[in-house]
């Protein structure tokens, strides 16, 4: 059993029942060009981070831990896309319209990729979700649940929509969830802020946070 020191209280787990999971670190997001872009983003903030997870991944990989990356992807038809998703955003550039990487949110578009310095290797699970959270229409719970996995560390972006929403998810599914800090980020600062606030609060309603340096101490430990 590891121990990481977390909020609100420690974050105990057993590597081998644990999934470091990284959401949604897709060109799309972090590239200028890209959906967040068109949404009228400041892409940089969330380009900051990948450094920090890029060391992450490393380390987990090193310890030998399941790997779950999710990206947000559509079907070419959008038929996994439903108008209360398709209708929203910005007018002039909707997810399946054309944009600087290919159709936006479309299934093997080059934007819909993950970035390159966080690329899957061999043996890594890679989920594409149509919803915000990672659970709706993936398969990824009978997954989880088939290989063992009690716990998850949750990276990735944006930190008050897709990851938290599958933290929720997840936490409702059963699963201890630890938010690694500086792993995720959001457009909005603020909301990254709150998002970690409400996930720590009332003794782990949602979960755990913890800066990344505090889960490399307990895989050192
Ligand atoms: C958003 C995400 N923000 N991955 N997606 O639309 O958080």
């Amino acid at each position: 059993m590891r121990i990481a020191q977390a909020q609100p209280f420690p974050y105990d787990f057993d590597l081998q029942k644990t999934a470091l999971v990284l959401i949604d670190m897709q060109r799309d997001f972090i590239e200028p060009g890209g959906f967040g872009e068109t949404l009228g983003n400041d892409v940089s903030l969330l380009e900051a981070i990948v450094p920090t997870t890029k060391v992450v991944l490393q380390s987990w990989r090193a310890a030998g831990g399941l790997v779950v990356h999710t990206r947000e992807a559509h079907q070419p038809d959008l038929s996994d896309c439903p108008p209360a998703k398709l209708n929203r955003g910005n007018p002039t550039l909707r997810i399946g319209d054309e944009g600087p990487m290919g159709r936006i949110l479309v299934r093997g578009e080059p934007g819909n990729q993950i970035i390159d310095a966080l690329a899957p290797i061999a043996g890594e699970w890679v989920i594409d979700k149509p919803g915000k959270g990672m659970f709706y229409a993936t398969g990824l719970h009978e997954k989880l649940q088939a290989r063992g996995i009690t716990h998850l560390l949750f990276g990735g972006v944006t930190t008050e929509v897709c990851v938290q929403t599958s933290m929720r998810e997840a936490n409702d599914r059963g699963y201890d969830g630890l938010l690694l800090e500086d792993c995720t980020e959001s457009y909005f600062p603020a909301f990254k802020a709150a998002a970690i606030e409400m996930i720590r609060a009332q003794g782990a309603i949602v979960g755990w946070t913890a800066p990344s340096a505090q889960l490399l101490a307990a895989l050192k430990g």
